[in-house]
């Protein structure tokens, strides 16, 4: 049996700007965006009582809650406390697996410390980073990473919530089924056609049911219903997909502005790409309309996208694909995946022995 915590930072950007600006403390503050323009990267929690929520268009907010204060976003800074809370994990296990700046999981079952409690250990590891950071996090401590995950988001801000084995399934029979982790808006409100609520009314169907209603993913709905998540937590996690996606101010209808704004996003791919010397084989490019309703299109070739050129004649294609005649568009994305080139992998740590 495994011991998984994992560890979300509060309100991440909005906390690390209301440490370092005590006139911004208490405040309803949005990071990113601007009176005008943009979309909220996240917002503290004075603002989200108002409603203002990650990836809402300043506007919106700016409506929902009058007082916003709007502070320009400091990646570098951000980067900076992701790499502090990083070596306090590192301190108790080499198992972390970073899910992104503020967030990760770490495999505890054998610590550095030897602490055999998990849930005194994530008690521990929010102290640390309350001291060293003066942030808080939030911790979910269970036997695998989706119940650690879930239980993380429990009680935000500064919560604790552990699920230990013999609450697993409890757990899981009373969680709504939207909070499922890997459940989208869209797949909610499909199950809930379906009279699935919760995870009580998941655990009654089959797997070949579930795969007959949602494809493979029914796999994924069945076995993690049933505790059934053996997902390692993987130090190394290999990068499979690069892209770039842009939320509009407001939404694109003409033709000439979705070319556009693709031929810029396909331009940033192209950079991240560089930079991180990766090429690949597979383009997507992802479409929300404006009633967020969400397309993709896929197309892979057999020789690598290694240009500009290549990638941006891809992109129109896969346009070309989608019927955009009357729809508004709200967001534009492209990614690139079924990478040619070697990002070592370091899967043999897995297999060592603590
Ligand atoms: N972020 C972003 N755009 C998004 C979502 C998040 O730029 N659409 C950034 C800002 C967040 C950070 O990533 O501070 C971490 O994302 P979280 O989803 O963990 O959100 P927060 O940490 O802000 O809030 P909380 O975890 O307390 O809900
Ligand atoms: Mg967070």
């Amino acid at each position: 049996m495994h011991k998984i915590i994992h560890i979300d930072m509060d309100a991440f950007y909005a906390a690390i700007e209301q440490r370092d600006n005590p006139a911004l403390r208490g405040k309803p503050i949005a990071v990113g965006g601007s009176e005008r323009r943009g979309v909220v990267a996240t917002a503290s929690y004075e603002a989200r009582k108002f409603g203002v929520y990650s990836a809402m268009p300043s506007l919106t907010a700016k409506r929902k809650c009058p007082s916003l204060v709007f502070v320009p976003s400091r990646a570098a800074v951000y980067r900076e406390v992701s790499k502090q809370i990083r070596e306090i994990f590192f301190e108790y296990t080499d198992l972390v697996e970073p899910l992104s700046l503020d967030e990760a999981f770490l495999d505890v079952t054998s610590n550095e410390k030897q602490i055999a409690s998990a849930t005194l250990l994530a008690r521990e590891l929010k102290e640390r980073i309350r001291k060293e950071t003066k942030l808080t996090a939030s911790a979910g401590v269970s036997i695998n990473k989706f119940l650690a995950k879930i239980a993380s988001d429990f009680q935000k801000p500064n919560g604790l919530t552990v699920v230990p084995p013999e609450k697993a399934v409890p757990f899981i029979e009373a969680l709504p089924i939207e909070k499922f982790y890997g459940v989208g808006k869209v797949t909610a409100k499909k199950m809930h056609k379906l009279s699935v609520y919760n995870g009580a009314d998941l655990r009654q169907w089959t797997k070949e049911k579930l795969i007959r209603h949602f494809g493979k993913s029914g796999n994924y709905y069945f076995d993690i219903a049933h505790v059934q998540d053996e997902r390692p937590v993987n130090p190394a996690r290999i990068r499979k997909s690069l892209g770039a996606e842009r939320t509009f101010r407001s939404d694109l209808v003409a033709d000439q502005d979705i070319y556009t704004s693709l031929k810029g996003i396909t331009e940033e791919v192209m950079r991240r790409m560089e930079k991180a010397n990766i090429t690949g084989k597979t383009v997507t490019v992802k479409i929300k309309f404006s009633d967020f309703r969400q397309i993709t299109r896929s197309i892979t070739v057999d020789k690598v996208v290694n240009s500009f050129d290549k990638l941006w004649e891809l992109a129109q294609t896969l346009l070309l694909k989608v019927d955009l005649d009357t729809k508004q568009i709200r967001l534009l994305g492209i990614t690139l995946s079924n990478f040619d080139t070697g990002e070592i992998s370091t899967s043999e740590q897995l297999e060592m022995e603590f």
